[in-house]
């Protein structure tokens, strides 16, 4: 057994650090005093809880993020809004899609309600990490792994049908994205983009905030719109969200202006760069997470909601796509719409 596979265990049998890589209390896992140590054995009187075995049980789904697999099954349930949350790392991503479920923890978004998730304890995990009250001093949301997209889920109501609207919210690290831009010779693999009603691209308010740096970002999401068009996966008539995140640090601060100005430059450029591929373009400014308790969570998020409610108009005759895509996933629609 090498090192790390002799570490990645916890003598709490509720933790799960071998497969999810956190503290299920969330601690830093050094700073854990279970990390490390063999699970502890039951005793009698805990295995005479445990359920007998062949007693007739129910499995429950882990209700953790979904697979792209999964993902397909919501798609052809109900209708569906594809949601592909893109941007370099560290950009706010998983902070957005935490922020939006926070905001329905104290009701009703304008007229939008939540329903139903099957994606429950990846939500309160993503939650647990960005609240302060994971016992650190300031927020802190884990990277998000590379590897296969995942998929949230929210079912709301209220959002124009009578019927739940069925979200489906990827989250994919931002290193993926910026490594595609990087090297386009690999071509892009993206299912989540090719089938996204909305795509949500977002632009580091905190980078955006320093000039030096706002200019290295600026073309780090134009090429990631450029490597999307280069690999065909925006085919689909997306509508774009273009997303400045991480507000609170910019308003107030001296550069507030400038930065806000230089924003919608950015919008302007996009919108001249790439006339013809997104049906919509609009933007946004949140605080999803902020770090002071000026401004509050997820502060901007209830206009971005109410702009992903809407699906990607129906494609034109004229632009059926050139290529079909790979994945079953990125050709799933429901039959009602
Ligand atoms: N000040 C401030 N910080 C934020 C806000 N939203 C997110 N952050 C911080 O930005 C950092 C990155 O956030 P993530 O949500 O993990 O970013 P990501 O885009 O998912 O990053 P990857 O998973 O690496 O691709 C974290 O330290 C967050 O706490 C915000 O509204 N304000
Ligand atoms: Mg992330």
């Amino acid at each position: 057994m090498s090192n790390e596979e002799l570490t990645l265990q916890c003598a709490n049998p509720e933790c799960r650090v071998s497969e999810t890589g956190r503290c299920v209390e969330g601690f830093e896992l050094e700073k854990c005093l279970q990390y490390g140590s063999e699970p502890e054995e039951l005793t009698e009187e805990e295995e005479a809880n445990e359920v007998e075995a062949g007693a007739p049980c129910v499995q429950l789904r882990s209700a953790e993020t979904l697979s792209l697999e999964e993902a397909s099954k919501l798609l052809r349930a109900a209708p569906t809004r594809v949601i592909a949350i893109v941007g370099p790392s560290d950009s706010g991503k998983t902070s957005l899609i935490a922020g939006l479920y926070e905001l329905f923890q104290e009701g009703p978004i304008g007229d939008i309600s939540f329903s139903r998730s099957v994606t429950l304890h990846a939500f309160e995990q993503t939650c647990h990490d960005a609240r302060s009250a994971s016992r650190r001093t300031s927020p802190h949301i884990h990277r998000t792994r590379r590897g296969e997209v995942r998929f949230y889920h929210l079912d709301i109501l209220g959002a124009g049908t009578q019927k739940t609207l069925t979200l489906a919210l990827a989250d994919r690290a931002g290193e993926e994205y910026k490594g595609a831009a990087d090297d386009t010779s690999s071509g892009v693999d993206f299912p989540e983009i090719q089938r996204a009603d909305t795509l949500t691209l977002l632009v580091d308010g905190q980078r955006h905030l320093d000039s030096g740096a706002r200019h290295n970002l600026r073309s780090e999401i134009i090429m990631i719109i450029q490597a999307l068009v280069d690999g065909c996966a925006l085919q689909n008539g997306q509508r774009l969200a273009v997303v400045l995140t991480k507000i609170d640090q910019i308003m107030g601060s001296a550069n507030e202006e400038r930065a806000l100005a230089e924003f919608s430059k950015l919008v302007n450029k996009i919108s001249e760069l790439f006339p013809n591929i997104f049906t919509t373009i609009a933007s946004f400014e949140i605080a999803a997470s902020p770090k002071s308790g000026e401004m509050k969570r997820g502060t901007g998020v209830d206009k971005l909601l109410d702009f992903w409610k809407d699906p990607a108009p129906p494609l034109a005759e004229s632009a059926i796509m050139t290529i079909s895509p790979k994945r079953a996933f990125a050709r799933l629609r429901h039959l009602d719409e």
